[in-house]
């Protein structure tokens, strides 16, 4: 496999055909087919669980596991694929780390993702944060891929560094067009956590679901899953406490 690491850096942004094979593509399916099965685990208390509202019923939905690694073995490997850490190691000139992984079904009618960069400003985030996409199911137009704005990586975080999560403004990234990362199943892409991305809702007849694997570099903070989970759901429990929600676990 030959990376195109200049391309990367230039971009913040690459496209990598066929790193899964069908088999394993395969597998990854049924692994998604069977989580989305457990229905005592899929709860709107549950901090692993997301859910997003159909574009036009408005019926909410789940949407996306975070994290997903330790429900699936098959999932966590696939965290481990050799090519996929071979590309990473290309682009930072040393091992990755795993930081977060989520699953995302989005579910036909289910919406787009507003602009925004996946970086955050918070104690110890780790500034080469990139984030991989694993298509299960093929990312089209019509089934909502995400779409990156080419270069707006180099500058940086584009928001208020205060802790908090910011959706962009369109004007901030209206000098590029948009390139949607149109996947096959087994295909991968990885992009800058400064890089700004965004989504439409899937209007296709199918689910596309996606790993989102998000990694950092071994020399910036080694393993940071963990706490990473620990900052993130202390997070999350504050924002449902805003709302005046204090029943939220975390299974
Ligand atoms: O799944 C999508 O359409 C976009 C997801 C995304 O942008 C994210 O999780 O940061």
């Amino acid at each position: 496999m030959s990376i195109d690491t200049a391309r990367y850096q230039a971009d913040g942004y690459l496209c990598v055909p066929a790193v899964f094979s069908s088999t394993e593509v395969a597998a990854l399916a049924a692994e998604a087919d069977r989580l989305a099965g457990l229905s005592a685990l899929i709860h709107s208390n549950n901090l692993r669980c997301r859910w997003a509202d159909h574009v036009e019923t408005g019926e909410c939905r789940f949407d996306c596991f975070d994290p997903v690694t330790d429900l699936s073995p098959v999932i966590a490997e696939a965290t481990r694929n050799p090519a996929l850490l071979a590309l990473l190691e290309a682009i930072y000139g040393e091992p990755a780390r795993l930081f977060k992984d989520k699953l995302i079904y989005k579910p036909p009618g289910a919406p787009g993702y507003d602009l925004h960069q996946d970086w955050l400003a918070w104690d110890g985030f780790p500034q080469s944060f990139v984030t991989v996409i694993v298509a299960i199911d093929a990312a089209t137009a019509e089934a909502g891929a995400t779409e990156v704005y080419p270069g707006l990586h180099k500058a940086g975080c584009l928001s208020p560094a205060d802790g908090e999560f910011h959706r962009l403004k369109p004007e901030q990234v209206a000098s590029v067009a948009p390139v949607p990362l149109l996947l096959a199943p087994g295909d991968v892409a990885v992009f800058s956590g400064h890089l700004p991305h965004r989504s439409g809702a899937n209007r296709s007849a199918h689910s596309r679901r996606l790993l989102y694997l998000s990694y950092n570099a071994a020399s910036d903070g080694g393993d940071l899953r963990e706490s990473h989970y620990q900052q993130f759901q202390a997070w999350l429990r504050g924002k449902y406490a805003q709302f005046g929600r204090h029943g939220v676990y975390f299974d």
